[in-house]
């Protein structure tokens, strides 16, 4: 607590002393979050951070979140330094995307409009028409089908499925998945809902469908948030990263928040619901950042940085 105090102390005044601002995802630490907040930083969703990061006024960045996210911010603010407290930490769909087979399988289908998700690399998101965060999707496909056009979807599985379902378009789709939100199980779902059933279902659509089909509300993180507040009931079960529940008892307090269970035994596995990437994301991390940014910068190419910031900025102007 002491250390956590120090830390806290020593990074407020780098912050300062380097002109930098952090900016942090829901799915970190409290305490990052709780830091960013203190210091005029931003605690939101990746499109959010996005934003937030093309708009700051400060000559850095600190992107508290995994690589795309960092990625993604170079790519808006190439004048700025991007720094990351690691650069180790990734994303399963990032991973599950390589450029070489992901640009063959594009190639396979020409006449196909190329529609990514946000947690991608910046090459993907270079080889993409548009790039959409879990908050717009929707609305983006949406725009999309009614214009006729055939759509190559990459790389969330379950996310695309849902897309699909609500949209009726169709899609061709890559077959990636999030490893934290693909191991909600529904079995264990509905019995905790039976010794709840006051309670409201809260799911994030990179959940599978039989999750899904079980929300009182679906949603990117900000929309989740916001239905934790307007949603009537007092319980609420939570089927997305655990560090969102920071902002949800600060958006509903007086509510009463349960992680949706995990690895098909809710009674064992309460709390397996956490991004090992994002956890890498500490305050020591932070702090040797913003003193040494060696090994800390991130860089993008520059001519996939041109290529990848068209669908990004489509997306930007298509959200404004
Ligand atoms: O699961 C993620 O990484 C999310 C929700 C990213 C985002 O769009 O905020
Ligand atoms: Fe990627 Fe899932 Fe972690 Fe989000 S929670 S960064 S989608 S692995």
């Amino acid at each position: 607590e002491a250390e956590q105090c120090d830390y806290r102390e020593r990074i407020k005044r780098l912050l300062k002393e380097k002109n930098a601002v952090l900016v942090a995802h829901y799915y970190t630490d409290p305490v990052i979050q709780a830091l960013a907040e203190e210091t005029n930083g931003c605690v939101s969703d990746s499109l959010e951070m996005a934003r937030f990061g093309r708009d700051a006024k400060e000559q850095t960045l600190i992107v508290a979140g995994v690589k795309f996210m960092g990625e993604t911010a170079k790519i808006l603010s190439p004048e700025k330094t991007v720094l990351m407290p690691t650069l180790e930490a990734t994303c399963s769909l990032d991973l599950g995307c390589p450029i070489d087979r992901f640009s063959a399988f594009c190639d396979a289908h020409p006449e196909h409009t190329v529609v990514v998700y946000a947690n991608t690399s910046a090459a993907v998101k270079a080889r993409a028409d548009w790039v959409v965060t879990s908050s717009i999707a929707l609305e983006i496909v949406e725009h999309l089908d009614s214009q006729g056009k055939k759509i190559l979807w990459g790389p969330d599985r379950h996310l695309g499925a849902y897309i699909e379902k609500q949209t009726g378009a169709e899609m061709l789709m890559w077959q990636g998945a999030c490893i934290v939100h693909d191991e909600f199980k529904a079995r264990a779902l509905q019995a905790l809902k039976q010794q709840y059933p006051d309670a409201a279902i809260l799911v994030h659509p990179e959940s599978p469908a039989n999750i899904v089909a079980m929300a009182d509300a679906v949603g990117s993180t900000s929309q989740l948030i916001k239905a934790a507040q307007t949603l009537p009931n007092k319980r609420l079960i939570v089927a997305t990263d655990k560090g969102i529940f920071y902002k949800m008892q600060q958006a509903a307090p007086g509510k009463i928040f349960l992680e949706a269970p995990t690895g098909g035994n809710g009674a064992t596995c309460r709390s397996c619901a956490h991004c090992p990437w994002m956890a890498m994301n500490g305050l020591q991390a932070i702090e040797q950042a913003l003193t040494d940014s060696n090994g800390h910068e991130i860089f993008v190419d520059e001519g996939t940085r041109v290529k990848a910031m068209l669908p990004l900025n489509r997306m930007l102007d298509f959200a404004a």
